[in-house]
């Protein structure tokens, strides 16, 4: 072959190569292109065989002209690779950021139920003077039981079935009571307290949890009279329940009032026309909110405070009992999953 002739099927070929290109998009695609036409046996290759049958003369033309077709086809496949990542990172770009999207606001989340309960019930009984008094969750035997008029056998204790720590000495507080004791033992009267706290028993159904909230109160100075309860109370409800809501007390034990009672409310459920048929109160209008008395004069002198002189009064109530009367929540075990789509409620 002469050797324009070779020179006219190189550059032919570099043309040829150009075009095919064109409408390649992969890689793997552009490569394989690239040996059918550099690689040994490809056809530039295979014209480049030929150049030996040419005479010597001729031959450096027709290097020269290998060699800008070569450069040639390498030079378009780099630019066509170029090109191809260039093409992914703008499609990147196009998916991961788009600008016009509005953002997304994280929400600032708010305060569990049962926290805006007992901060609401700490504010209402703040209003008749009572501050708050805290204890530890883990009590001895004498706060939680003995002082309060439980002694060891007391069948009493029963009821309160208990998750004792350290062989017994210690337990975790069944009630909030033992507050009384520590604030009688660490303060004068007047004494005049709230106490709202975690406690914990081995209960455990739809309205009864291992662990729940309770608030204690408790008033001691001169004079103090079962009518003052009643009013404190009665107050309470009004405020929280709503103001036409009622109260009755009914005579109960604990070992460490005297006379002791249970309180119920009137059930804000009911309708006028039909009570019978209400989940709540299961038809009898009442719903009980807490145990209440006036302090054992017992308990009085435990805490070395003089009964000749010094009256009171206590009661406590179920913070998650409040709750779930106010806000008609059928499960107590809703207050402590998490689940966002109830406690966004609230
Ligand atoms: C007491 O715990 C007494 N310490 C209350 C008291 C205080 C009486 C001062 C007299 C003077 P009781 O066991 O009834 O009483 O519990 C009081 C309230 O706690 C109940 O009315 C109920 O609302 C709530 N409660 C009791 N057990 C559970 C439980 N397992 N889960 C949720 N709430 C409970």
């Amino acid at each position: 072959m002469p050797a324009e002739e070779l020179i006219g099927k190189l550059d032919g070929l570099g043309s040829e190569f150009a075009q095919a290109l064109v409408s390649l998009s992969s890689e793997q695609d552009i490569r394989e292109l690239q040996a059918q036409f550099l690689g040994k046996k490809g056809r530039v290759s295979a014209l480049m065989r030929e150049m030996g049958k040419l005479p010597p003369d001729t031959r450096r033309v027709v290097g020269a002209a290998f060699n800008r077709v070569k450069d040639g086809i390498a030079g378009a496949v780099d630019g066509k690779l170029d090109e191809l990542v260039k093409v992914a990172e703008a499609a990147d770009l196009e998916r991961t950021i788009d600008v016009s999207l509005p953002g997304r606001v994280r929400s600032a989340g708010h305060v569990h139920l049962l926290t805006q309960v007992r901060n609401e019930a700490v504010a209402i009984f703040g209003e008749l003077g009572f501050e708050v008094a805290e204890g530890p969750q883990i009590e001895n035997d004498f706060n939680n039981f003995e002082a309060l008029g439980f002694a060891k056998d007391h069948p009493a204790r029963d009821e309160q079935d208990t998750f004792f720590v350290d062989d017994g000495k210690l337990l975790l507080r069944t009630h909030t009571s033992p507050v009384q004791i520590r604030t009688m033992l660490s303060q004068e009267p007047p004494i005049k307290i709230v106490a709202p706290g975690a406690v914990y028993r081995r209960d455990d159904d739809p309205t009864h949890s291992p662990m729940f909230w309770q608030i204690e109160g408790l008033l001691i100075d001169e004079q103090v009279r079962f009518s003052d309860l009643k009013g404190v109370l009665l107050h309470f409800v009004k405020r929280y329940f709503g103001e036409d809501l009622d109260i009755r007390f009914r005579p109960s034990f604990f070992p460490f009032v005297e006379p002791g009672a249970e309180v119920d409310m009137q059930c804000s459920f009911c309708t006028d026309s039909d009570s019978s048929k209400c989940r709540v109160c299961k038809g009898t209008t009442w719903v009980e909110i807490a145990g209440a008395g006036m302090v054992d004069p017992v308990v009085l002198t435990h805490c070395k405070i003089d009964p000749e002189r010094y009256t009171g009064f206590a009661f406590g109530m179920g913070l998650e009992r409040m709750a779930m009367l106010r806000y008609g929540v059928s499960d107590i075990k809703n207050f402590y999953e998490g689940d966002m789509r109830f406690l966004t409620q609230f």
